[in-house]
């Protein structure tokens, strides 16, 4: 190493050059690595050593073009973006840098030596599960398109040791484990100590005059970390670019304390270890849902800061301690709030450690900052404490108050005299426990605000932000989400891609508006057939895999029908559980004339301290188990509830659905984004008018969607007079369906255990409107019902429903931010 240091730039360019010849044929590579790096004799191989063999060695040809990508990053003089997220949801890797680099071929045969499937071997990697939902595969497929736009962006994250939790079913409860993945060592990461960055917490500040005389404030007496980067590929699709996702895991600054490890006191001597390595241990599993504990506050600053720091540091090594032009060639994306402590932090280091002055630093960091909002609800809206802040974060906090005195002063200038307005609006809201309003200081600190759906946004201007946007209505842009088609068609429906490629060519891939090549097609009756062949397919590799992980047969002449999410009350699972009982109780009637056979498939996570959404769970297990085990419902009704429902199970889940369920309460969710995949795979929507299954209706034409229930407003107006116990009086079968389950018919022995969901159902309070809705529901799933038994109708509307999705793909998201917020360009090719 020490030579390599030493030689000189020509020499090294020349060592370089040698080195890129270094690579032998994939086949010999995973012989290398099978017995080289893992010491394994190719005839002992147990497929995990497969995987790891393989997976380095694709990693190695992803080593070239991630070195040039990088280099080209460095040197370029436009603007470069940073994208910060506590969570990137990423899944599997192998699969998508098999894809992206084109190494399929020689990947299989490869493999072929030693009798050994790619299907077979992808298998065994875990899932980077770092992330809950929504929010965090948004990340994952932001950062695929951001390299296959050839985009200069990184992302930031945090590297926890324990991802989302593995959760199982026991007697049809919830049961969380730990998800270890990093146990059998993770082949997709490289390590770089050498850039690792001090973080600090505790501590107090000093007012005190430098060398020159000018007052600086000193952050002291502080308990410090370290931030050490894991770098993780991701690759571009077919075009040579991969761009960086880094992810810091805390250390302690001295594995030991030498002082206590000397005199015996071993134990003592890890305490420090652990406690710092405690930060990066494990994701919070909450999914919408804040929990105010002090340690994910530290998450939050810790990956803020080592970032910044990080993004600071080349800017120097490159432009020696000018900032002028920081704020026009970087660009921070927050995910939203969780990593806002980075507009207090950029200001922090350029105030403290770069002795800029308040207006420049504070000019470059509103230059630079943008963030994007997730969600309305309010119990999901960041406010830390002002005690744990200044216990915490001292330095920070002070720079928060000028931050909010300045810009009250400013507001004030504006409407004078409008003391109601001043206190609407201030970072800090006051009362026995004054908070700090993390959305707020985003917005203040951020040139940038967006939302996540047409909807979404809209109701951030009129709403939440209604003072903020009346202020700065330029700030406030709508970017509707989208998903990345490499993942959510190309890999995860093999036949899809087939048919698609024969019948329109594979430039959708990369274009993916392209698919509405498509549209003529779904009048061609053969073409339709094919369609048809490919969806039973994949509905038999998804009744395999509910089989294999639930025991329940799915009849694949049924309707495959999926609602598959996070649980959450405002996600009304509950909402398709009384339709199912429902369903089950017309069969037990004997009214099952005109009744399509169904089969329904339930999965998601309940964060673990939500009890209701824990409640719902056993409700859908014992509903299930009731039903299925009813001979009467054998050929007519199948529920299950998927366990342990991650992106690797979407990889199946997602082609062999039909129906594809969006049932929220309008308003509440922000715009999702499995009702984007299912799209593309040529499910139809039941849906509300709700986030952004609003645009997908749109797209896919209102004769090609099942919608029912309350819009926004009417939800508004319904809740001033709403009466559920009225609607299920008057409504026969509801009340039998509220009678069913109130009668304990699905909870013989656990009497009384959902009194809990059918008092909430029967609450004019409840504020998710489940009975508002239930009517309507039960007649679009009828009306779905009957259009199925029509299949060339169905399969007509599938295609176009696909056909239509091509505004969906996160390139066309990313291209937008790209052009109205970052102002960002494609890399030039070496
Ligand atoms: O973000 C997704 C949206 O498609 C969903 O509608 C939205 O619910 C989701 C705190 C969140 N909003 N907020 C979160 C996640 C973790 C956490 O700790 C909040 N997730 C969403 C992508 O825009």
């Amino acid at each position: 190493l020490n030579q390599i240091k030493t030689m000189p730039q020509q020499t090294l360019e020349a060592s370089k050059d040698q080195l890129s010849g270094i690579l032998a044929p994939l086949s010999d590579e995973l012989r290398r690595h099978l017995y080289y790096t893992l010491g394994h004799y190719t005839d002992d191989g147990h497929p995990h050593y497969y995987y790891r063999a393989l997976a380095t060695a694709v990693r190695d040809r992803i080593t070239e073009p991630w070195q040039a990508t990088q280099e080209r990053i460095a040197k370029t003089d436009e603007r470069c973006v940073h994208y910060f997220s506590l969570e990137f949801l990423l899944g599997r890797s192998l699969n998508n840098a098999v894809q992206n680099l084109d190494l399929d071929e020689p990947t299989r045969d490869a493999l072929h030596q030693y009798g050994v499937a790619l299907e077979e071997i992808v298998e065994h990697e875990p899932d980077a599960g770092l992330g809950n939902g929504g929010l965090g595969r948004l990340a994952a497929c932001f950062l695929d398109s951001c390299a296959n736009l050839r985009l200069p962006v990184t992302g930031y994250g945090i590297r926890y040791e324990f991802g989302m939790f593995h959760q199982t079913i026991e007697n049809g409860r919830q049961v969380e484990g730990p998800d270890h993945w990093l146990r059998d060592g993770n082949p997709w990461e490289i390590e770089r100590h050498e850039d690792a960055k001090t973080i600090r917490f505790y501590g107090h500040t000093e007012r005190a005059l430098d060398e020159q005389g000018k007052p600086r404030t000193r952050w002291v007496g502080t308990n410090d970390l370290l931030a050490i980067p894991y770098d993780m590929p991701i690759p571009g699709y077919k075009n040579q670019t991969v761009n960086t996702l880094r992810l810091w895991k805390a250390e302690a600054t001295d594995v030991f304390d030498l002082e206590e490890f000397n005199s015996g006191n071993y134990p003592d001597a890890v305490v420090q270890k652990n406690n710092a390595e405690q930060i990066s241990m494990v994701l919070y599993p909450n999914d919408a849902s804040e929990n105010g504990k002090e340690l994910r506050l530290k998450q939050q600053y810790f990956l803020s800061s080592a970032s910044l720091q990080d993004v600071l540091e080349s800017w120097v090594a490159k432009h020696g301690e000018d900032f002028t032009d920081f704020g026009r060639l970087n660009c921070f994306q927050l995910n939203d709030t969780h990593p806002a402590s980075s507009v207090p932090e950029l200001m922090r280091l350029l105030l403290d450690v770069y002795h800029l002055d308040w207006d420049s630093a504070w000019k470059i960091t509103t230059q630079c900052m943008a963030y994007t909002n997730h969600t309305l609800l309010p119990e999901a809206l960041e406010r830390w404490s002002v005690a744990l802040f200044s216990r915490l974060l001292p330095r920070l906090l002070e720079i928060i108050y000028e931050i909010n005195e300045r810009f009250l002063t400013d507001v004030a200038k504006k409407y004078p005299g409008d003391v109601a307005l001043l206190r609407r609006v201030s970072l800090i809201e006051e009362g026995d426990q004054p908070h700090i309003r993390m959305a707020y200081l985003s917005i203040v600190g951020s040139f940038s605000v967006n939302g996540v759906a047409h909807l979404h946004t809209e109701l951030l201007k009129s709403g939440l932000f209604a003072d903020f946007y009346k202020l700065w209505p330029e700030k406030f842009n709508n970017k509707t989400n989208g998903v990345t088609q490499r993942r959510w068609l190309s890999h995860c429906n093999p036949g899809l891609r087939n048919l698609l490629n024969e019948t329109i060519g594979s430039g959708w891939e990369s274009d993916l508006t392209q698919l509405s090549k498509l549209i003529p097609f779904a009048d061609d009756a053969s073409f339709r057939e094919r369609w048809k062949a490919v969806k039973l397919e994949n509905k038999r590799r998804l009744a395999d895999y509910v089989k294999a992980n639930t025991g329940v047969e799915f009849n694949t002449d049924a309707v495959f029908d999926v609602q598959v999410k996070r649980i959450h009350e405002y996600k009304r699972q509950l909402l398709n559980v009384l339709h199912v009982v429902h369903l089950y109780d017309r069969i037990m009637r004997g009214e099952t004339k005109g009744m399509v056979p169904r089969c329904v498939l339930i999965g998601g996570k309940a964060a673990p301290g939500y009890h209701v959404a824990k409640l719902i769970v056993k409700l859908i297990n014992n509903v299930a188990a009731v039903v299925n085990a009813d001979p009467k419902t054998k050929g007519l009704l199948r529920l299950v509830f998927f366990p342990n429902y991650r992106v690797s199970s979407m990889e199946i889940i997602c082609p062999g659905t039909e129906l594809s369920e969006q049932i929220s309460t309008a308003g509440k969710e922000a715009s999702g984004t499995g009702n984007m995949k299912f799209m593309m795979n040529g499910a139809l929507t039941i849906g509300t008018l709700d986030g952004a299954n609003i645009e997908i209706r749109e797209k896919a034409g209102a004769e090609n969607f099942f919608l029912f229930g309350l819009d926004e407003v009417g939800v508004q107006e319904e809740k001033k007079v709403y009466d559920p116990n009225a609607i299920i009086a008057a409504d026969e079968e509801i009340r039998r369906v509220m009678e069913l389950i109130e009668g304990g018919q699905f909870n013989e022995q656990e009497p009384g255990i959902f009194d809990l969901l059918t008092k909430g159902l029967r609450n004019p309070h409840d504020p998710w409107l489940t009975i508002a809705d239930l009517r309507s529901y039960i007649d679009a799933q009828t009306e779905a019902g009957e259009t199925y038994l029509d299949q060339e109708k169905w399969n007509r509307m599938s295609i176009l429903n696909s056909a239509n999705s091509g505004w969906f793909s996160s390139d066309r998201t990313i291209a937008q931010y790209a052009d109205e917020i970052w102002n960002v360009k494609p890399l030039e090719n070496a």
